[in-house]
């Protein structure tokens, strides 16, 4: 195992990968902008070292900065969390170029997943379903339109490089798209700087399901089931839960098992995700990221299985601590992602906390950063703190959710807390009864009250 690691991130994040190393007996490095001297994650590292000035480009960003940090510090691995460089393939390359372990997959795993339309090739290759579409980046309208002819309209046109929602353009009709394919190419030149675009039938009112994977680089590969992340807004989630209420086990079992058996084909390394789009009963592949990611706590909680642990083993050439059959998926879990922005209209709301405490009891766990009298940047994401609760039964874990959320205290800055508490009240939501434009339509009805 390794002695010493550098956690290239902030934040809840941060703390999250220290908290697996100091129970791994893992010395901790912290790197930090100057906006971030006094954030916990800094405080609670065994060691520290300022990269830069506050915005992420000059810090957070600069590969040569964290290369140099991890030099000098003489940490023998490089953990980029999520965000920043966590999927960065050029950086995870300079990380093994240098002599340090990346966590995370291999380069050309990152790489492969980073290109949407060789990733959705590959996926389709390895058996899992995909939304119909060109298969290939679009060279003109014509192609563009005989493509949409031979799927049916409405498509959505992606940016290969994108991911994640950005530069999607809905067309529906052949009118729409001529006018749009140009735009959308040049929108992913700009974002991206590659402007190759592709398309696929565009589903009306889907759910989004993501498996969490794990694979130890050899061959083996387990799931921590599935998530179910429906409740977006601007692609950013809000709440998340494991199971999801729409899938019977049957389902679910189908699905974590094609997912599984894809990864061991490849012989992927780390923790994963398989991202679906879930409508009529039926799953398309849309997007793998090959990192943590920020929800990975309900997986945790229903499994029992600690991801950062175990990313760090199988970096260190471990097997993992377990088998498939070995994994009990018990409970429900539900994650509300707590923001420093207004309730109200989501603007960011930065500044100094007067007033800190978190919420405990059975069944719940916080992961966050914050503590009374640190002062939010203006910098950085304004996730600030996540509320995990798990329970025997979804019923169960909601009225834990609602207790936990009225216990919270966090003053000096907006938070997203009461529009947690709404969301929780909500009947539909508390019938599972939702898709990914359910939180929209939503927030809408709030406006008007
Ligand atoms: C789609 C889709 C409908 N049809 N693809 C948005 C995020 C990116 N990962 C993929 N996204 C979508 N792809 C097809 N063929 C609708 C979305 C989408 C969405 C997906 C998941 C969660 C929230 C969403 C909100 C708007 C659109």
């Amino acid at each position: 195992m390794f002695e010493k690691l550098l956690i290239a991130n902030r934040g809840e994040i941060a703390l999250r990968i220290q908290r697996a190393c100091r129970e791994l007996g893992i010395k901790t490095v912290a790197v930090h902008s100057t906006a971030d001297s006094a954030a916990m994650h800094v405080r609670l590292a065994d060691e520290t070292v300022c990269i830069g000035p506050p915005p992420a480009r000059a810090s957070y960003l600069n590969a040569a900065a964290i290369l140099s940090a991890a030099m000098i510090t003489g940490a023998d691995a490089i953990h980029p969390g999520i965000g920043f460089l966590s999927e960065n393939a050029e950086f995870a390359q300079a990380v093994e170029e240098h002599g340090f372990t990346f966590i995370g997959p291999t380069p050309e795993h990152i790489r492969l997943m980073g290109d949407k339309i060789r990733a959705k090739a590959a996926a389709q290759r390895l058996g899992i379903p995909v939304v119909p579409g060109s298969g290939e980046a679009l060279r003109s309208v014509a192609a563009a339109e005989a493509a949409a002819r031979n799927i049916g309209y409405p498509v959505l046109l992606k940016a290969s490089a994108g991911g994640g929602g950005r530069g999607m353009k809905l067309a529906r009709n052949a009118a729409d798209l001529a006018q749009m394919l140009p735009l959308a190419q040049a929108e992913a030149r700009a974002a991206f700087g590659a402007d190759a675009v592709y398309l696929e039938r565009y589903l009306e009112r889907p759910r989004h399901i993501e498996v969490q994977l794990l694979g130890d680089g050899r061959g083996e590969v387990v799931h921590l089931g599935e998530r179910d992340c429906s409740l977006q807004r601007s692609h950013q989630k809000l709440l998340e839960e494991a199971p999801s209420p729409a899938l019977a086990a049957a389902a679910r079992a189908r699905l974590c098992d094609t997912a599984v058996a894809a990864l061991k084909e490849i012989g992927y390394r780390g923790a994963g995700t398989i991202e679906f789009l879930f409508e009529d009963g039926a799953f398309y592949f849309i997007e793998m990221n090959t990192r943590l990611q920020v929800e990975h706590p309900v997986s945790e909680m229903i499994s029992g299985v600690d991801l950062v642990r175990e990313q760090l083993r199988v970096a260190a050439g471990e097997t993992l601590g377990f088998s498939q059959d070995d994994i009990e998926l018990s409970g429900h879990a539900i994650e509300c992602r707590i923001n420093a922005e207004s309730s109200a209209d989501f603007r960011p709301s930065p500044g100094r906390v007067s007033e800190y405490l978190a919420p405990g009891g059975a069944g719940v766990r916080v992961d966050s950063a914050l503590y009374q009298g640190y002062e939010v940047p203006p910098y950085y994401d304004s996730l600030v703190a996540k509320l995990i609760v798990h329970d025997a039964t979804r019923e169960g874990a909601i009225m834990r959710l609602k207790r936990a959320l009225r216990e919270y205290v966090i003053a000096g800055i907006d938070t997203t807390i009461p529009l947690h508490q709404r969301l929780t009240d909500d009947a539909d939501f508390r019938r599972g009864a939702y898709d990914i434009h359910w939180l929209e339509r939503f927030l809408a009805r709030g406006r008007r009250d």
